[in-house]
């Protein structure tokens, strides 16, 4: 049973690539599980990848390198579950050090059972070229962005995403200024959405690199300062109404956050609202403060009822962030005459990092 990691920051699109990724495996015939991973229970990324069919285990409540235990628990059930030839894992997307605290502990904990693929990092161009070529500061702090690079770092192979809304010069300096960064790196150009560049990803991932021996440095005070500093937050929430569009209230609550969001001066990592009815599910997203909301995924139904859930992962204080969505609600609801209750809501600022196992260079 092989083992691909596919990391990256918040919103980079990770579990789209996931989808796609997972899509071509069972074409070609195999088997596949996924495992999404998060700070806290109610993940978007597990009811969209079930919503498309696929085996998902979850491990909630911190990141992969906090919970190793419940990440080799859950690769077994799996395991035992559907016997996949490849399992496709999430990390958190503000978590790094994954090589020396995920990547080589399972190698060498787990090996009997599990190949390891290369580690995969997607580039988010949203906040990359910003952080990469020195643009505009962006609302991250300095040490959200030390985070940023040293997922870029410790990248097996580095995949730019999203190349569908960039141009050619954009690329360009995307590559000009990871090579000057990361020499010697192996880069690709790819879309989740579109499927370009795909097959070179997927070479990339069929390959089995040698075990890591040097581990890469890392602050963990300045990684626990840049995890600390964004605001989390995963909600649910049910909407009751009469004939609305799902795809209307994603797309409008995701509308109305953003603007909330920027009028608080509160920069997007990533905001994701999944709504759902009798299998019907609609998805929008908000990638970072300049590109709005987007409908990423369209069901056009109208429905009565509907379960919302809403993960958001912001710069700034949670709660403020909690009053901005539940403000943002409000203000829909009344817009579109729909009825929406929130449930369970969970905020906070991830806590310091504590991985149950660090591999130091040379183990
Ligand atoms: N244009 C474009 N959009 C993309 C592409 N890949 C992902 N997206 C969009 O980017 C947003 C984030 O994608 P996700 O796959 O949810 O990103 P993620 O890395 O899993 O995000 P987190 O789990 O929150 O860290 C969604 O709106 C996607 O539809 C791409 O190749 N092109
Ligand atoms: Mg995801």
């Amino acid at each position: 049973m092989r083992i691909t990691m596919i990391g990256g920051f918040l919103g980079a699109g990770k579990t789209t690539t996931i989808a796609r990724l997972a899509r071509h495996y069972l074409e070609a015939g195999q088997r596949v599980g996924i495992v999404t991973n998060d700070q806290a229970a109610e993940l978007v990324d597990t009811q969209f990848l079930r919503s498309q069919g696929f085996s998902v285990g979850e491990v909630a409540g911190a990141c992969f390198c906090c919970k190793f235990d419940a990440l080799a628990e859950t690769l077994g059930q799996l395991d035992r579950q559907i016997a996949p030839d490849v399992i496709l894992t999430e990390p958190v997307g503000s978590c790094t050090d994954l090589v020396a605290t995920v990547v080589e502990p399972l190698r060498a904990l787990h090996g009997d059972r599990y190949e390891m693929g290369p580690l995969a990092v997607l580039l988010k161009p949203e906040h990359g070229q910003r952080i990469l070529t020195g643009g505009p500061r962006i609302g991250f702090s300095p040490q959200a962005e030390y985070i940023f690079l040293k997922q870029l770092e410790e990248a097996d192979v580095v995949a730019v995403n999203k190349v569908d809304r960039l141009d050619r010069e954009a690329r360009e300096q995307l590559k000009e200024a990871l090579e000057a960064r990361f020499s010697g790196k192996p880069i690709l150009f790819v879309s989740a959405r579109t499927g370009e560049g795909f097959d070179e990803l997927l070479l990339a991932l069929a390959s089995s690199p040698a075990p890591h021996r040097s581990m890469m440095e890392v602050d963990y005070e300045r990684y626990a300062a840049g995890e600390a500093e964004l605001g989390w937050l995963n909600a649910a929430a049910t909407a009751h109404g009469s004939a609305f569009s799902l795809d209307q209230l994603t797309l409008q609550l995701a509308g109305e956050l953003a603007e909330r969001l920027e009028a608080a001066r509160m920069e997007a990592a990533h905001v994701k609202i999944l709504a759902e009815s009798e299998g019907d599910v609609s998805m929008s997203n908000i990638v970072s403060s300049d590109r709005g909301a987007e409908l990423s995924l369209a069901c056009s139904v109208q429905v009565d009822r509907a379960d919302l859930t809403v993960n958001a992962r912001v710069a700034g204080d949670p709660d403020l962030l909690k009053t901005i969505v539940e403000d943002g609600l409000d203000a829909v609801g009344a817009m579109l005459g729909v009825r929406l209750a929130l449930g369970a809501v969970h905020h906070f600022r991830p806590a310091p990092p504590v991985p149950t196992h660090r591999f130091q260079s040379g183990e």
